[in-house]
């Protein structure tokens, strides 16, 4: 057996080496590319190193600069006028074509050699999520490094129990698609009022409080529906805590660094026993 204290500064001694991977998932327009930005900055603020990587094909001009970024290896442009594809058509084909250049791509972010890999992801979610491409991307540039995502749930979506459900089993199912740890983010709290934010934490909290709550606003089919489903991802341990946060007015950042600390630092038990 070996004691609490010795065993946490082993485990520091190996995470020292490592890089921690961040990546930021969510609906189209959830938040993904400023909340990139604006942990980017909190954390350079505390003294830690971040590279920030930009997946998306097709962004024109995200909130940050990025440091490594899919659009210096492949044209989203150039790909749809040369095959004569739509902007979803274009994107599935930038991300497949991407595939040939992770190692590449990889190599930028370990040259250098930061602590954070903050990875904003590709805004059509189902694009990247929902084919092969997607996973093997998210697998090829973690390797053995430790990674977690962050699933973005919209306040405009998520203020509603039936809403949250929704939110949640999209969540979870992409938490099946990658396989990483994952934080539940409630996105752009700054829409919501106080207590609006105060019952959409409690509802992660006691899953009972939200059957109430969907008991009593939703009808008919939804209502049904969502409370199957709710049940579904209770017994999965799918109903789990959300973080709010808002990129806008940088709060609840810090929260957010605390529970991204837990789980690299071994919370979930991602690194088995020492
Ligand atoms: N009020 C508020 N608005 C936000 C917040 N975060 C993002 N937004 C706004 O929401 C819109 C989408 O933000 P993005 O960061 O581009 O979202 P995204 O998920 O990267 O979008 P796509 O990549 O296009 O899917 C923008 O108008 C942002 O200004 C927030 O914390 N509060
Ligand atoms: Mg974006």
């Amino acid at each position: 057996m070996i004691p609490k204290d010795l065993k946490e500064k082993l485990l520091w001694l190996i995470l020292d080496d490592l890089m921690f991977w961040v990546f930021l998932v969510g609906t189209a327009g959830s938040g993904k590319s400023l909340l990139t930005a604006s942990l980017e900055n909190w954390l350079n603020g505390s003294e830690l190193s971040t590279t920030v990587v930009n997946l998306d094909p097709g962004v024109e001009t995200p909130p940050y600069t990025s440091d490594v970024d899919i659009r210096e290896y492949v044209n989203y442009g150039e790909i749809m006028e040369k095959f004569g594809l739509g902007p979803n058509g274009a994107l599935v084909a930038s991300l497949d074509m991407a595939i040939s250049h992770i190692d590449d791509l990889k190599g930028e972010v370990v040259d250098l050699g930061r602590d954070y890999v903050l990875v904003d992801c590709p805004g059509q979610m189902e694009l990247f999520a929902y084919r092969n491409s997607g996973p093997l991307i998210v697998s090829s540039l973690t390797g053995k490094d430790v990674a977690l995502s962050l699933y973005l749930l919209d306040s405009n979506i998520s203020r509603t129990p039936a809403g949250y459900v929704a939110s949640m089993l999209l969540g979870f199912s992409i938490n099946i698609r990658f396989g990483l740890p994952q934080l539940y983010i409630l996105s752009k709290q700054d829409i919501l009022t106080e207590d609006e934010v105060e019952q959409i934490v409690q509802w992660g909290e006691e899953s009972y409080l939200l059957e109430e709550a969907l008991d009593s606003s939703a009808a008919g089919l939804v209502r049904e529906y969502s409370i199957s489903a709710l049940r579904m991802l209770d017994d999965l341990g799918g109903v789990t805590s959300v973080i709010p946060v808002s990129a806008k007015q940088m709060t609840g950042i810090e929260p957010l660094y605390g529970e991204l600390q837990r789980i690299f630092s071994g919370g979930d038990n991602i690194y088995g026993e020492l």
